[in-house]
């Protein structure tokens, strides 16, 4: 196999941001109905806050403009009603979220039918190939501690740039549309097995495709490998749904999907603004 040099990791470098938990629930509607309208005010009431205090990375009272870290979507289809997005610093911080929403009226009523766990990613094919020429050029051997501490003075260096795309807020878009992927590992075709120098020119003429589609849409993708049962995670986020379905068709025809990717299940939702939670649960989006 030719690589770009036999002396250079495959794996291609990775900045790491927030961690990501996405909740797909489906609703108890008929339950819903049998409780009396006054206990289903309160309920409302009380998720209605306690979303509103998940949603900000600062109270809402005190900072209207903070960062949004959990929106809600109203989802399309069999696979559930409810999908929240949660964006965090830390495991710990999600795991909390999952107990705060635990603590909730409205969570009896809620029924978590799935749910994946990652954490945004960005790859690095392009700076992989130059960080790694500059420790070779400096003398360094693969791995040594040397080499490790340039590697990560140079990641260092792409995370303070990359802050606002490692941390993102969950974007305005009106709807959403989520699922998750691998890249094949198959005995005809192995991704994990091709040259460095042919993965990154993929991944550049993938990015030449989703470029083009930049104005439209917002992509976040999320790694989960260790964390989830896909590697990646896709979220795109677009004021027009028909988005989606032409940028994931274009990609199709793209060699690193259309011979590489397998893909799961696809989400699809439209933004629920949290103080709408008490129309929805009367039938109004
Ligand atoms: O982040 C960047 O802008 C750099 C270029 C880029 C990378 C490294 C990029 C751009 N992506 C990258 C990585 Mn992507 N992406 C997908 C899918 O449905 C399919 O066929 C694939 C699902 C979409 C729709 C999409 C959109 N991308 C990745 C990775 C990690 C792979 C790895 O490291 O091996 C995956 C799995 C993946 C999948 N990608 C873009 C987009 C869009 C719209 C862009 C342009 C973003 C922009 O410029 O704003």
């Amino acid at each position: 196999m030719s690589d770009i040099s036999p002396a250079f990791p495959p794996v291609p470098l990775t900045l790491e941001g927030s961690f990501l938990l996405h909740q797909f629930f489906r609703f108890d509607w008929k339950a819903w109905r049998a409780r009396a309208a006054p206990e289903r005010k309160k309920i409302v009431a009380d998720a209605t806050a306690a979303l509103q205090r998940l949603e900000r990375a600062n109270p809402k009272e005190t900072n209207p403009d903070a960062p949004i870290q959990t929106a809600l979507f109203s989802q399309l289809g069999h696979k559930g009603d409810l999908i929240l997005v949660h964006f965090r610093d830390s495991l710990e911080a999600l795991n909390q979220v999952e107990l705060d929403l635990a603590q909730t009226k409205l969570y009896d009523f809620l029924d978590l039918r799935h749910s994946y766990v990652s954490i945004v990613e960005l790859g690095l094919y392009e700076s992989s190939r130059k960080t790694y020429e500059a420790a070779t050029a400096k003398g360094f051997e693969a791995h040594t501690p040397e080499w490790n501490a340039e590697i990560a003075a140079s990641l260092q260096r792409g995370s303070d740039a990359m802050a606002p795309r490692l941390f993102p807020t969950v974007p305005e878009a009106k709807y959403l549309c989520f699922y998750p992927m691998d890249r094949k590992r198959g005995e005809q075709v192995n991704w994990y097995s091709v040259p460095f120098a042919d993965r990154q020119r993929m991944m550049h003429e993938h990015g030449l495709i989703g470029r083009r589609y930049g104005d439209v849409v917002k992509q976040i993708i999320s790694g989960s490998i260790g964390m989830d049962d896909w590697e990646w995670g896709v979220d795109l986020f677009a004021d027009d749904p028909v988005v989606f379905k032409k940028l994931i068709y274009e990609m199709r025809f793209d060699e690193v999907s259309a011979v590489y990717a397998l893909f799961g299940q696809f989400f699809i939702g439209v933004r629920l603004p949290i103080e709408k939670l008490g129309g929805w649960l009367e039938g109004k989006l």
